[in-house]
């Protein structure tokens, strides 16, 4: 299922996004930087483009446009065996990855960066990671399915992935009631989940019911690389502010 929000057709975006590709914080020429990038504007997508910006890795992203089923081409489920964004091909080590949670530790393994490997700051950020990984990804995006995509097809649906949304942030919010970021210092696993939360109104979630979500999401809205990150491979640059 596409990221759009109901009533926008993203077609312009497609071309719009095709027509430019990012440095960390500048545009170069398409296809002669390290990392190529295969994304589009969504969630998940977005957590490595903000990556790639915190990091400073230079990067081409390749639109692979889910809503005109180029995730199904032979050439992208090459690199891409489950057929879905992100996927990565880094030039150096000539390796190539799907699923976001294992580019995400790639890509801090590579540069040393938003990882800590030492004893409980490592296992943090992976319990946090993985948390996003079986918890908002699937289930937020069963929210964005029914309550932003299809409204008025389930209405147990709507009610069962509303609630579990609100149950996340619960927990979320709990957790940052407690450190500054989730794992204690900003990493990997705020990359994976923050990009989730920036579609609160899709989930019909308000912010102000989860202060310490707010304020999180906040600091996280306010930096440069997230600015960055949040703008490629989409019509919608701007973060969404509740
Ligand atoms: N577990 C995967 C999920 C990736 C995923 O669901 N990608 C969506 C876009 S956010 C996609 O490509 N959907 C196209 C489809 O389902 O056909 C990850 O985290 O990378």
């Amino acid at each position: 299922m596409g990221e759009k929000p109901p009533n926008v057709n993203l077609d312009d975006s497609v071309v719009a996004c095709a027509l430019h590709t990012y440095g960390a914080g500048q545009r170069k020429t398409p296809g002669d930087h390290m990392i190529d990038l295969y994304t589009f504007g969504t969630p998940n997508g977005r957590k490595i483009t903000i990556m790639l910006e915190e990091v400073g890795l230079e990067y081409t992203p390749h639109i692979i446009d889910i809503q005109e089923d180029d995730q199904f081409k032979p050439d992208f489920v090459k690199i891409s065996p489950n057929a879905k964004i992100p996927a990565i091909v880094d030039h150096e080590t000539g390796m190539s990855l799907m699923e976001s949670g294992a580019i995400l530790m790639y890509l801090a393994t590579k540069t040393g960066m938003l990882w800590p490997q030492e004893g409980e700051a490592k296992w943090r950020v992976v319990e946090w990671l993985m948390w996003q990984m079986g918890g908002p990804g699937p289930f937020l995006g069963q929210a964005h399915h029914f309550l932003a995509f299809n409204p008025g097809k389930s209405a147990y649906a709507e009610e069962r992935y509303r609630e579990e949304a609100k149950r996340l942030y619960t927990v979320l919010d709990t957790r940052l009631g407690e450190v500054e970021y989730v794992a204690g210092d900003y990493s990997i696993a705020d990359i994976a989940i923050w990009p989730w939360i920036s579609r609160f109104e899709w989930q019909q979630q308000d912010l102000h019911d989860f202060p310490n979500v707010l304020r999180w999401y906040l600091a996280i809205a306010d930096r440069e690389a997230v600015k960055r990150g949040h703008a490629v491979a989409t019509k919608y640059p701007d973060i969404p502010m509740p």
